[in-house]
């Protein structure tokens, strides 16, 4: 099979290319990541070409052997469309999950996103927590939730609630909740080890003053996720812009009776009385 015309692969360029449409990557911001299953490797190798090993930046031993089809360090999400070869990657870590090699992709030259550390730890953290089933990291610079970031308290207490509220689906789209990472230097380890604990908790992770990384099974789910709280925030923008108070909302006793018909189990930790 040729490599573009793999699904997963037309499915990672139609997520790129929707996260644009909304105006999340501007010039280079935001990556994506997704892990490859071995049938969908297999699928594509007779393109592979792979080149030198280099080392990841952080250790993700439980990745060991895995595949990965990543967007590029300074590549710009408007080109993953139209030159994908260009913008993209696939890369396969090796055993020791410390080292990776591009396998496919950035023809001109380049390197996996500068966020690979956050990608990776995020994927196995999740990985371990799902069985295997979530595949798909995403960071992406949302303009309402980063806005939220300079006049919101930073805990996930406040988020959650404060985005929960402004529209109805969000603790079923979300229910265990935001995680708040406070300003970093983003790029390295550190603020990828923040992120993924919060990754054992939550599969969203606001970075104060930056984006939001968004964890998920596909990319349809992963791509919802991002945009329902992306929307959610919106809401919260306008309704802060219209008067700093609510006449009325949703309560925290109507988030349990919601979380009782919905069958999903919503933390008393965001349900506090205000
Ligand atoms: O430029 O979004 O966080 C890519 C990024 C870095
Ligand atoms: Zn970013």
């Amino acid at each position: 099979m040729k490599f573009l015309d793999a699904e997963f692969v037309q499915g990672f360029i139609r997520m790129a290319n929707d996260g644009w449409e909304q105006g999340w990557h501007e010039r280079n911001g935001g990556n994506l990541s997704y892990r490859v299953k071995p049938q969908e490797a297999e699928s594509v190798k007779e393109e592979f070409y792979p080149g030198e090993w280099r080392p990841i930046g952080t250790t993700v031993p439980a990745l060991g052997g895995e595949y990965f089809l990543v967007t590029g360090s300074g590549k710009y999400f408007r080109n993953v469309i139209i030159k994908p070869e260009d913008s993209i990657c696939m890369i396969e870590l090796d055993e020791s999950g410390e080292n990776y090699r591009i396998v496919w992709g950035l023809v001109n030259g380049g390197k996996p996103t500068s966020e690979l550390p956050s990608h990776l730890m995020n994927h196995e953290v999740k990985m371990l927590a799902t069985g295997g089933a979530y595949r798909v990291i995403y960071h992406a610079h949302t303009a309402n939730v980063i806005a939220l970031t300079f006049v919101l308290p930073l805990t996930d207490e406040v988020f959650t609630r404060e985005l929960w509220e402004m529209a109805t689906e969000c603790p079923v789209v979300f229910p265990s909740g935001i995680g708040v990472v406070p300003w970093m230097v983003p790029g390295g380890r550190d603020i990828a080890v923040a992120t993924s604990e919060l990754m054992k908790e939550y599969d969203v992770a606001i970075w104060a003053h930056h984006g939001m990384f968004a964890a998920g099974e596909d990319f349809d789910l992963t791509f919802g996720l991002m945009h329902t709280v992306e929307k959610s925030a919106e809401i919260l923008v306008k309704m802060l812009s219209m008067r700093p108070d609510k006449l009325q909302t949703i309560s925290p006793q109507d988030f349990r009776d919601l979380a009782r018909d919905f069958k999903v189990t919503l933390p008393e930790k965001f349900l506090y009385e205000k």
